[in-house]
């Protein structure tokens, strides 16, 4: 499971795009992706922040009925995610966090819609978890013009998570998520019960990040990293 949706967040991970959404948003082990039902979309920009550089901006033209547009992420749970958002008019439009399938906050008419920069903080459980900010009107024919901003989202993992990015016919290239500064050793089994050390060298997660080129058992083999001193 992990390994497939791996696959497919690299796939984007290229594209100037994200790359600039990347730079807007302020975590550099975020990719990102962004669907839009109108124009503009989603883009990095200078004028409306909160961390004093720039952030994502999302507009959308007025007169629009059931026009939305999304951005989203995905992270390796668990861990602790927080951003900022702001929305300009709560009256026609909402702008609303999922974590999964859960809308975990909500900005706008049916809420006591703010237009300030608000923080949110919210706990990712374990396992992968697809982040989703969507963008929408409520008004349609007449309504005003309305943008939503997002800026500073950081996600800290509890502790470090594997995903495998790349593989061949003699080795993995294992992705290495966990906080900065931690140093990891890759561990496989064959039983889930003994454990032996992956022969390449220890890890440190550098900006809560690190890649491992693991070479493939014979046969079936789990993996793991363990923290070490
Ligand atoms: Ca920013």
């Amino acid at each position: 499971m992990i390994l497939s949706m791996t696959l497919e967040w690299h796939a984007h991970a290229d594209t100037n795009d994200s790359l600039e959404l990347r730079e807007a948003l302020d975590d550099t082990n975020l990719v990102w992706t962004t669907s839009s039902t109108t124009d503009p979309g989603w883009r990095r920009q200078f004028d409306e922040t909160h961390d004093g550089v720039d952030a994502a901006e999302c507009g959308l033209q007025a007169g629009v009925v059931a026009a939305l547009s999304r951005i989203g992420t995905s992270v390796i749970g668990p861990g602790k995610l927080s951003f900022w958002w702001k929305t300009e008019d709560t009256n026609c439009f909402e702008f609303s966090f999922s974590a999964g399938t859960n809308v975990a906050a909500r900005n706008g008419p049916e809420t006591s819609g703010s237009t300030n920069w608000e923080q949110q903080v919210f706990t990712i459980p374990p396992g992968p978890q697809n982040l989703t900010w969507l963008f929408q009107t409520w008004c349609g024919d007449g309504s005003p013009l309305g943008r939503a901003w997002l800026d500073e989202v950081k996600y800290i993992p509890e502790r470090p998570a594997l995903a495998v990015l790349a593989h061949n016919s003699d080795s993995l290239t294992v992705e290495v998520t966990g906080p900065a500064g931690t140093r990891v050793q890759a561990e496989f089994s064959t039983n889930l019960l003994e454990w032996e050390s992956v022969p390449v060298p220890q890890l440190t997660l550098i900006n809560g990040r690190g890649v491992l080129q693991v070479p493939k058992s014979g046969s079936k083999a789990f993996y793991r990293v363990v923290t070490v001193p």
